[in-house]
């Protein structure tokens, strides 16, 4: 097999929904995205992940999937999709489609079928439990254990067709499948094939080490403030994980004579469980998206509940899993995703003055770590959070059952939409800022999600041709990825570790050695490494600022990336008289 294309490449996440609208009817759909396909060429992206296009009554913004088979009509056809793969194709790019099997829909027909009988065929296919012993179905307290749900209140809901519960993780339109019985996991792995024989070129798979849950379901740890426990140890990485991920890779992607890439995303899965996640010679999957780095600005309280990300805390994360994936495995490096705010406005500063410029060093941070680097819709831009100033413009499920749960028991109102203002996933969703006009170039109707008022500054449109623009960074830094192979195989080390306000490392790839430097901070800051002496006159392969970098002296958010040469080769002069 030739060396996998995926180490060296970038990934271009592109979330449907907000992307590009062709039709005017405010949403945005797959023609839209093959009209954005130079654009990506122009960025020089090797691959689109793209978030679900399936049927869906869009409970949880397609990752509720009713049919895994067709495209919702709000983004098109089928024909869309195969017009997609091969216009990819023609500009060299590859198609990662977004696999949502931990649960589906529960208007998929699998689940219908499900809960129509106790003794339904499918009805083993999703999990079933009865009431709690000696209380009534449906009373509440009744549910089967005391989980919650991953947005909030319980993960079990009563149907009273059967007198049963099921259990959904998410919201109670996607009930969990269950990967104990074999038929569903052929089931699975034959739609998988199914979309590889369509011609796509790996899969992003949705909370996969959710799919084997430890058994029996038990309660879990009481969470504060609610009346419900903790699910996650109890369905995050079960015991038959591995086994699922392996009998899936042998199933669905051994069998191909052509190099995919599969990532699984994981939320709460360890650098120990990632060592062997993708460790090649287990077969299970390519690299995981873990979710260490992005919490670390949770309080106590979660998600809604934000502190200060404290730098020092980032850096020995990130190491820890540059270090720990350096021999066998694979990391992916992400900021940004369709969950996540939006990384200027979190781990940088959005204020004007400095936004562009922390922008530039965020993704040459991360550019320049070893792995598979993702860049989300608008990152490239520098987009930014939005304004939001009232419940009614949210529209994301979690950031809605969040205010209902934290109001109605009693939160100050004021408080919840600080909290949903700086970390509602509806921050990622607005739409992408074509150009300066009133819909950002988005849409020619009505967008479904409010428009960030600051297109008219922050824009493709002005960024594409301008040499000092955010997308113009991002450019060349996929360009290093393609060209220097210390960027792609480089070792790393961390270096100045408890540096409060300094990012810095080193990479290391035969003779050729970089250094990152990066100030998370509006001061200046001085660097001191003891090698100082060795990168005197090493050549700056890319700066955000546009003069001569300050290299021990750090101006504000400043990122400097130096290249000592490889020496120069000692040619020997033949000895005469030797052949
Ligand atoms: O996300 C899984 C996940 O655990 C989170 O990132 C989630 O957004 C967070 O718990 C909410 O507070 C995946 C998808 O990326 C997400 O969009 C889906 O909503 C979710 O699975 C369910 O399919």
């Amino acid at each position: 097999m030739p060396e996998a294309w995926w180490k060296s490449a970038v990934v271009y996440q592109i979330w449907p929904r907000s992307f590009a609208d062709s039709n005017g009817d405010g949403v945005g759909d797959l023609p839209g995205v093959i009209g954005k396909l130079d654009y990506l060429r122009t960025l020089g992206v090797d691959a689109v992940w793209l978030s679900p296009f399936y049927r869906s009554p869009m409970d949880d913004m397609g990752y509720d999937i009713s049919d895994y088979q067709d495209v919702d009509p709000v983004f098109g056809t089928l024909a869309d999709i195969d017009e997609l793969i091969a216009e990819l194709h023609a500009r060299d790019m590859k198609l990662m489609i977004d696999v949502v099997v931990n649960h589906t829909s529960d208007e998929h027909p699998w689940f219908i079928e499900s809960r129509s009988a106790k003794d339904s065929p499918k009805r083993d296919w999703y999990w079933w439990r009865p009431s709690r012993p000696g209380m009534a179905p449906g009373e509440p307290g009744a549910e089967p254990t005391n989980w919650r749900a991953a947005f909030q209140g319980s993960a079990w809901e009563f149907d009273p067709a059967t007198d049963e519960y099921y259990l959904h993780m998410f919201s109670r339109k996607q009930p969990d499948l269950n990967w104990e019985n074999p038929e569903v996991r052929q089931a699975v792995y034959e739609m998988l094939r199914w979309w590889l024989d369509r011609g796509v070129d790996g899969f992003r798979m949705d909370v996969i080490n959710l799919v084997s849950k430890f058994l029996p379901l038990v309660d879990g740890k009481p969470v504060p403030g609610t009346r419900f426990g903790d699910a996650w140890p109890q369905v995050s990485c079960g015991p038959r994980i591995h086994e699922f991920l392996h009998e899936m890779h042998l199933e669905v992607v051994a069998a191909q004579d052509r190099v995919l890439v599969t990532v699984g995303e994981m939320p709460g899965a360890t650098l120990q469980d990632a060592q062997l996640f993708t460790d090649p010679v287990r077969e299970e999957v390519d690299m995981i998206f873990q979710f260490e780095h992005v919490d670390l600005d949770h309080g106590p309280g979660g998600r809604y509940d934000p502190k200060a990300l404290c730098l020092t805390d980032l850096k020995a994360s990130l190491a820890r899993w540059q270090t720990g994936l350096a021999d066998r495995g694979w990391n992916s490096l992400y900021w940004d995703n369709h969950d996540q705010p939006r990384a200027v406005s979190r781990f940088g500063c959005d204020d004007p003055e400095y936004r562009v410029r922390s922008a530039k060093l965020l993704a040459t941070v991360l550019h320049l770590h070893r792995g598979t680097p993702y860049v989300y819709q608008g990152e490239e831009l520098g987009m930014t959070n939005y304004p939001w100033s009232s419940l009614d413009e949210f529209r994301d499920l979690d950031s809605l059952n969040y205010w209902a749960e934290a109001v109605g028991r009693g939160d100050d109102p004021g408080k919840v939409l600080a909290a949903l203002r700086a970390q509602s996933r509806d921050n990622a969703r607005t739409p992408m800022q074509w150009n300066g006009s009133e819909n950002a170039g988005f849409t020619t109707g009505k967008p479904w999600i409010p428009v960030n008022p600051n297109c008219a500054e922050i824009n493709a449109e002005a960024q594409l041709t301008d040499p000092t623009s955010v997308f113009t960074h991002y450019r060349r830094l996929i360009e290093l990825r393609h060209e220097v192979a210390a960027v792609v195989h480089g070792d790393f080390t961390m270096r100045l570790d408890d540096d409060p306000h300094v990012y810095a490392f080193t990479r290391e790839y035969a003779d050729e050695r970089l250094l990152v430097l990066a100030n998370f901070d509006d001061h200046e800051r001085s660097v001191e490494l003891p090698d100082a002496d060795e990168w005197t006159g090493a050549e700056v392969l890319i700066s955000n600022y546009p003069d001569e970098p300050g290299r021990w002296t750090l101006r504000a958010w400043e990122a400097t990336v130096l290249r000592r040469a490889p020496a120069p080769a000692v040619h020997e002069e033949p000895v005469p008289g030797q052949s």
